[in-house]
Parts: C-alpha cells; sequence; structure tokens
C-alpha cells in the first residue's frame, strides 16, 4: 500500500511522499491516464534540481552576468537564464510525451521530432525574476501543460500555444530560495512539494495541499509606478491600505513568482496593470499568467486582467502581454467592483 493511501485511509504513513508516488496515485482516478503526464512532470523536476544546483553554485557554475543578448521581449538574458531554458529543451525533447515547448526566451515555438505518440506542448518561463538573481532574491520557473490540438501526424503549430489557459492539463512552478519547492495542479487541488536533501521532491507534511485564504494580508504592486496609474487603480491600492478591518501590508520582491507564493500561502493580491507607460501592463499571458491563474482558481483564488477571467482569454500571440489583478477572492472581486 502506498503512503498516500496509508493517509488517505486515515493511517499517518512515515515514509516521504515523493513526486512520483502522488502522481500516480492521483492517475489511480484517470483509468484513462497514459503515464504521460508523470513522464513530464518527473522531467521537469529534473531540470529543477539541477537549476536549483546550478543557482546555488553561481560562482562556480559560471551562471551569474549577461550572456550579451537581448531575447524577444526585449530584455537582457542573464547566463541562467538561458542555461535553465537550455535545461529545459534538452529535457524535454527527450520525453516520448512532448511534441513541442514554447518559452519566454525563445523568439517562436520549438517543434520536437514529429511522432504521433507526443500528445502534449509545453509553455515554460524559464526563470522568472531572474533580474533579482545577482542579490540572491528568490526567482522560479513556471510551466504548462496542454494537449495538442494539432493532428499528431503533424508536426505542431501555433495554434498549440495559443490555446485559453481553461484548457492546461497542468501547471505549477518551482521556487528556488533557500530552499526549493514545487507547486503544481492538475485541476484537482494544488499540491506543495520540497526538496529534500537527497534530490526527491516530497509532499510537504506542514501543508501538502494549499488553499489560498479569501482575504489578503498583502498587496504587490511597483508603487513607483504610481505616477502613471488610472484614477481606480490608485483608489483600489489606497482602498487595500485602509481596509478598516484588516488593512493590507505591502510585499513586493520583484519576481513574479516570490511574490504569488507568498500572497497564495498567507493571502494577497497581486496587480500589475495597465498604465500610462504599461498599455498592456507587463507580464506574458501564456507562460507567466495562465499558469498561475490556474494554480490560484484551484487554490480557491481568482485571477482576472479587468475584463474577464485571465482563463478564458483567448491568446492571439505568443509572447502577448496581459494586465492582471490576481490572488485572493476577496480583493480581487473587489477590484472587479470598483471598476
Ligand atoms: P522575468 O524576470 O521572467 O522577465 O519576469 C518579469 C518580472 C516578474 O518576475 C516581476 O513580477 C516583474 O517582472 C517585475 O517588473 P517591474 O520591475 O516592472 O516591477
Ligand atoms: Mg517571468
Amino acid at each position: 500500500m502506498s503512503a498516500e493511501t496509508l493517509r488517505a485511509n486515515g493511517q499517518e504513513s512515515i515514509l516521504p511522499i515523493s513526486i512520483t508516488d502522488h502522481i500516480l496515485n492521483e492517475q489511480r482516478h484517470h483509468p484513462e491516464a497514459t503515464g504521460a503526464l508523470t513522464s513530464i512532470m518527473l522531467g521537469l523536476a529534473r531540470v529543477a534540481r539541477r537549476i536549483s544546483k546550478t543557482a546555488r553554485e553561481a560562482e562556480s557554475s559560471g551562471a551569474y552576468g549577461l550572456t550579451g543578448e537581448i531575447n524577444v521581449q526585449g530584455e537582457k538574458v542573464i547566463k541562467l537564464d538561458k542555461q535553465a531554458n537550455d535545461l529545459f529543451k534538452e529535457v524535454m525533447s527527450k520525453d516520448p510525451h512532448v511534441a513541442g515547448f514554447a518559452s519566454e526566451e525563445e523568439t517562436t515555438f520549438v517543434p520536437f521530432k514529429p511522432d504521433p505518440k507526443r500528445k502534449y506542448v509545453l509553455w515554460f518561463d524559464p526563470l522568472d525574476g531572474s533580474s533579482n538573481f545577482d542579490t540572491s532574491v528568490t526567482i522560479g520557473s513556471i510551466f504548462s501543460i496542454y494537449q495538442r490540438v494539432s493532428s499528431v501526424e503533424e508536426s505542431v503549430n501555433e495554434a498549440d500555444f495559443l490555446q485559453k489557459g481553461r484548457e492546461q492539463v497542468g501547471a505549477g512552478y518551482f521556487v528556488f530560495g533557500f530552499d526549493t519547492k514545487l507547486v503544481y495542479t492538475t485541476g484537482n487541488g494544488v499540491f506543495n512539494f520540497n526538496l529534500d536533501s537527497s534530490g526527491e521532491f516530497v509532499l510537504s507534511k506542514e501543508l501538502p495541499q494549499i488553499v489560498t485564504p479569501e482575504e489578503s494580508m498583502y498587496y504587490s504592486v511597483n508603487e513607483a509606478y504610481s505616477p502613471q496609474w488610472f484614477p481606480h487603480v490608485v483608489a483600489f491600492v489606497e482602498m487595500l491600505k485602509t481596509m478598516p478591518e484588516k488593512p493590507c501590508s505591502a510585499r513586493y520582491a520583484g519576481s513574479l513568482v516570490t511574490d504569488f507564493h507568498r500572497n497564495l500561502l498567507k493571502g494577497g493580491v497581486y496587480l500589475y496593470l495597465s498604465d500610462k507607460k504599461h498599455p498592456e501592463g507587463k507580464l506574458r499571458l501564456n507562460c507567466e499568467l495562465n499558469p498561475l491563474a490556474f494554480i490560484a482558481e484551484q487554490a480557491g483564488g481568482r485571477a482576472t486582467n479587468g475584463e474577464m477571467d485571465i482563463l478564458d482569454i483567448q491568446p492571439t500571440s505568443l509572447h502577448q502581454r496581459s494586465p492582471v489583478v490576481i490572488g485572493s477572492k476577496n480583493e480581487v472581486n473587489a477590484f472587479l467592483k470598483s471598476k
């Protein structure tokens, strides 16, 4: 009997529940499962282990500094951005279920060898918050898994990477801080793993499943842009600071995964909206917002662009940006009412 089953039967497990145990157990509820998600998740965990090690040994691994390139987002590429992207590419190209991927760091999507068994495509932000890396602020990787919509007889095409977030079959992120975490969902709740000293992601004993508080303790926004904010945003942030019962406190790392993760656990709302200088906000719909919106909803939170739920937006281009308010339900709903 697996450790998961023991726990489900009300018997405390003394064995740690690995990511492999967990996914296999999840798949018991899906008799049609082929093992593809297990394989993909294990590949992602492998990539994360390597990024974690490279980041921890940044001096000797040569991960600090810039490559000298500018990516498709117009941003300077740091060496660890490139190393992380190359790792995702290499490991996922060897997965027999993955037909191709798209990434914040790639100009367009990358097809793998055509094969009818390759039924899934992935989106990554290989290294989110990377501009913080040389100051030891927590960074992360974000991923999203879709079933391809193109014919399996052919190579993937752009439509595979322009699916609504609602179509995700799995999504998650890794947090690289003083420890390494994996948070993921396949649409059946949000699960929380820690990388242990043997290199295994194990289900957290303290907090195996994450349900986000309905009320925010924190708000996260770059207030340096407040001179450009539209009046309703100024008023909303003021309201967060002055809520009579429990005013929110500010926390902003400038690293989306870090800010999102803290707010998910403690209750909080993250905003990156349109302003007079950023008409579409900054964050990328496909590789950043859709996966985090899937996690937020599965944990009981919400994500909106101000007009509709993030997961219902039909993407029209690969690197499209979107305004976002994401996190605890009460404050996301309050934002929508305040408009
Ligand atoms: P990136 O590091 O993948 O390019 O992501 C963009 C980052 C987010 O992690 C973060 O929340 C945001 O940009 C911060 O932007 P700003 O400096 O404008 O506040
Ligand atoms: Mg990012």
